[in-house]
């Protein structure tokens, strides 16, 4: 029998039992409120105001009764109002690559940095890295957190790591080749550059050594995926993370590709309806909140990441324990309920680009006829989706009615209309129209 625990970087932690693992983290999440409660006085007030004493938490269920912590509280925090440590205890400082005047300010600590490295090591163990691996991190090295943190998790496993860090791709490109890279660090869209630019200099992917691409830090789909291994020959996870709470490494598929398992044992995952802010069951997309269990410079309880996964409970045949998180869906913020399905204009805007290469303008309306709610999905034509041929425009609304229903389980009315008609693509607040209310 194939002894799968070879490809685990912590078998103890990351297969363990998992009534032990709710037992660690009930006790890492009681002593993480009592050092938020002393130490940072956004919660102290929060508690406070709340009449919540951490010494009275003694239960794990009772994490949902608390209040979200937002971007917006990490906002005013700057530059270091959340910190739980002072600054002499602070080893690294990065930040949040959010588009924000004021980025968002992460401290580690020693601990924080030990355990980053050892949670950066889980997620590229389990994407097939090895000790006689040389990687290639095409992430940025800087203040981002993507480039340093994967880095010293592939030290760690005594990979040869050759710190490219993002850009000068016609470079990348040679290295990769002549230093016989195995396995690629990038996010998805570089990898595609990085495919193009073989491809430039007539170089044949066959001919390259790459075995595994771990991909990370921005959406992606499946038809990236598949054109990514096909490309660069290699076999490519899912990876995900986030500055706020650490940075790579909170969450990543093993070689199954069935999701991504969270590191449970420092991260508590909930997905919650982000409307309601009330937990949605596993399976069903809604936001994605995280609680930190280890973190010492900077300690979050129920972090609102903005990001839609749902929650996968099943057991993973890599014998991982940890639960995994499927691929992110898109951002939380214009959603639509209709007939009690959460339908996020982001995972619609997805699917128009996979099957017209880009996204056309659209608009999600909703309407209630005869007490029944009807979805419409109005798309302008273009270039892309283009075609004067009547019959190929009746296939394409097919096409797209089939896999809306497929994705999302409703089957809207599909309308394409003349350009201009619709508005500015990527205008969120003009994604939904939603006349039931009206
Ligand atoms: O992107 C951290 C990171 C770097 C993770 C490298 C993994 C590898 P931020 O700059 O703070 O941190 O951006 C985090 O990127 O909230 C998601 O919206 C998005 N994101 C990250 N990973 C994925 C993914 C790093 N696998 C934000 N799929 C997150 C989709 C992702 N979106």
């Amino acid at each position: 029998m194939v002894d799968r625990r070879v490809n685990i970087w912590e078998p103890d932690a990351e297969c363990m039992d998992r009534e032990e693992l709710e037992l660690f983290q009930f006790e890492r999440l009681q002593a993480t409120l009592n050092r938020a409660y002393k130490n940072v006085a956004f919660y102290k007030r929060r508690f406070h105001d709340l009449g919540f004493d951490p010494e009275d938490f003694d239960d794990l269920e009772m994490l949902a009764e608390l209040p979200f912590t937002t971007i917006h509280d990490l906002m005013d925090s700057y530059p270091y109002d959340m910190f739980a440590v002072p600054l002499k205890e602070v080893v690294r400082i990065q930040t949040s690559s959010v588009s924000a005047r004021k980025p968002i300010v992460i401290g580690y600590t020693r601990s924080d940095l030990h355990i980053w490295r050892h949670l950066a090591a889980r997620i590229l163990v389990a994407g097939g890295v090895r000790e006689d691996d040389v990687v290639q991190n095409s992430f940025a090295y800087g203040l981002f957190t993507g480039g340093l943190g994967l880095h010293y998790g592939a030290e760690l496993i005594g990979a040869s790591v050759i710190p490219t860090s993002t850009g000068r791709t016609h470079q990348q490109v040679r290295i990769m080749e002549d230093y016989r890279t195995t396995v690629l660090l990038s996010t998805p869209s570089y990898a595609l550059v990085l495919a193009d630019e073989l491809e430039k200099q007539g170089r044949n992917a066959k001919r390259l050594n790459l075995r595994y691409a771990l991909l990370a830090g921005e959406p992606w789909t499946e038809e990236m995926r598949a054109q990514i291994e096909e490309r660069l020959k290699v076999v490519a996870t899912d990876n995900y993370g986030l500055s706020e709470v650490m940075g790579p490494g909170v969450a990543g598929e093993c070689l199954e590709r069935a999701g991504m398992h969270v590191a449970e044992g420092h991260f508590i995952a909930e997905v919650v309806d982000p409307k309601s802010g009330e937990r949605v069951p596993p399976g069903e997309v809604g936001e994605l909140v995280l609680t930190t269990l280890t973190r010492e410079a900077v300690p979050l309880i129920r972090y609102r990441t903005g990001d839609l996964t749902s929650l996968i409970t099943e057991p993973c045949p890599c014998g991982r324990t940890l639960n995994r998180i499927s691929r992110i869906a898109g951002r939380a913020n214009d959603t639509v309920v209709v007939r009690g399905i959460n339908v996020f204009p982001d995972q619609v805007s997805h699917l128009l680009q996979e099957i017209g290469g880009a996204e056309p303008p659209f608009m999600l309306v909703v309407s209630r006829e005869q007490n029944r709610d009807v979805l419409t999905l109005i798309i302008e034509v273009t270039e892309s989706l283009f075609s004067d041929k009547m019959s190929h425009q009746t296939a394409l609304v097919e096409e797209i009615r089939n896999r809306f229903s497929l994705l999302i389980g409703l089957n809207p009315i599909v309308k394409l209309v003349e350009r201009g008609t619709v508005g500015e693509s990527g205008d969120e607040a003009k994604r939904v129209l939603d006349k039931r209310f009206s």
